[in-house]
């Protein structure tokens, strides 16, 4: 007993020891950004992490190692933006937060074929629980396999439909960033709505893909809980990960820094989970009327393109079927998220899954939604703040698959 004991209390300390400390890390937040300062922060972005997305009218947000934050504030006090430190340590809040997921992953174990919106699932669990859905309901669902990770992880969504031919479909992705535990549990609540609802699948037949970038998912649930990227090394640097979000072949850059968090990849598609993502899309092109990728965080609804501010051909439809997806939101509890175009409302990009989705001219509707932040940072809001997330935004997502059906 005292030996099973001591393991145990090995094994939680040497699980805390793993976990990368964010001790003497700062939080500094900006004033509501002008017009003016967005291409200083759109530069400073490139080098250093900023949280979610700045957009000009709303503060931004920026996580500094101890080394780094003199270089920002004396960037930020040359730029006259003005800023204040909002976390001076984030240390010990990570160490909270991962204890108390920790305790509730032991104290609220999941039920089969039950989705947690209680806590924060692990991909084994996620994984496990496509499984069991699939086997629990062998008509109207399968697996979609969409290959492996590059730690061998499975890509393993799911195809719900009623097996009508020649049905439209519609596409989600949930953590494609490791860090924004937010969203897979959106993508495991349009499953528990579409498995219930036999007249959603005569619309379309749906394909979820939860957790997009399972190696860095697993890794901010194990090592580093800011974890943003996937985990494939890069040659000639110590710094590993690639930004999957700048690594579709749309307009791919090839300019980047392996050390920076949206450091593009060596090549269009260098990482598998990207390429199996995109080989999805352009192979179901014919079909695919409408992609969304679920990110967190900033209550932003952005529709394409990300490299360029000039208006897409069917721009009023995007802003139309966003706006009564907004809308949705809004009835349930009033939370207001806005829907803009990408590069307008916030920094440029290229490579992203969603320009990709509507560049290659598959998806004529194609979205990022920017779920609601939380925790002392953004990108962790503890897990009782999961359920109402999902509540507001399933009913936005259901209006925004009905709007681009119909349309
Ligand atoms: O920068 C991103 O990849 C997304 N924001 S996040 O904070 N979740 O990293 C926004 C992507 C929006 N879409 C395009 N820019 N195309
Ligand atoms: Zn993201």
């Amino acid at each position: 007993m005292k030996l099973l004991g001591s393991i145990v209390f090995l094994l939680v300390l040497g699980s805390a020891l793993a976990y990368k400390s964010y001790s003497g890390y700062q939080v500094l937040k900006t004033a509501p950004l002008t017009p003016a300062a967005m291409p200083y922060v759109n530069r400073l972005s490139r080098r250093f992490d900023f949280w979610g997305t700045p957009s000009v009218g709303r503060p931004a947000t920026v996580m500094v190692s101890p080394e780094d934050a003199p270089i920002i504030i004396a960037a930020f006090n040359r730029m006259r933006i003005s800023h204040e430190v909002s976390v001076a340590d984030l240390g010990p809040e990570v160490e909270k937060e991962r204890a108390a997921n920790e305790a509730l992953r032991l104290a609220l174990p999941r039920k089969p074929r039950v989705a947690a919106y209680d806590r924060y699932m692990t991909f084994e669990e996620i994984d496990a629980h496509i499984h069991e859905t699939v086997d629990g309901n062998p008509d109207v669902a399968s697996i979609l396999d969409l290959g492996l990770s590059y730690e061998g992880r499975e890509l393993h969504g799911i195809k719900l439909s009623n097996g009508a031919a020649g049905q439209k479909s519609v596409w989600f992705d949930c953590a494609i960033h490791a860090r924004e535990w937010i969203a897979p549990p959106v993508c495991l609540r349009i499953i528990d709505e579409v498995l219930a609802d036999s007249a959603l699948r005569d619309l379309a037949d749906w394909y979820i893909l939860p957790v997009a970038n399972p190696d860095g998912y697993s890794y901010s649930h194990t090592d580093d809980r800011f974890w943003r990227k996937t985990r494939r090394p890069n040659q000639g640097s110590s710094c590993v990960g690639t930004d999957p979000n700048r690594n579709f072949d749309f307009l791919w850059d090839s300019a980047g820094d392996p050390c920076t968090e949206v450091f593009p990849g060596s090549s269009a598609f260098s990482e598998p989970e990207c390429g199996a993502i995109g080989n999805f899309i352009s192979s179901n092109a014919d079909s695919l009327v409408l992609y969304v990728a679920v990110h967190s965080y900033g209550e932003l609804i952005l529709y394409p393109f990300g490299h360029t501010v000039e208006p897409v051909p069917n721009v009023d439809d995007l802003i139309a079927a966003g706006t009564a997806s907004a809308d949705a939101i809004a009835a349930v509890g009033g939370t207001r998220y806005s829907v803009e175009n990408s590069a307008a409302g916030l920094y440029f990009t290229f490579g992203a899954s969603d320009d990709y989705a509507y560049g290659i001219g598959a998806a004529l509707y194609s979205y990022t939604y920017e779920l609601s932040g939380g925790g002392s940072g953004g990108f962790n809001p503890p897990a009782s703040a999961i359920q109402g997330v999902v509540d507001e935004v399933w009913p936005g997502l259901k209006t925004l698959v009905e709007y681009s059906l119909a349309n």
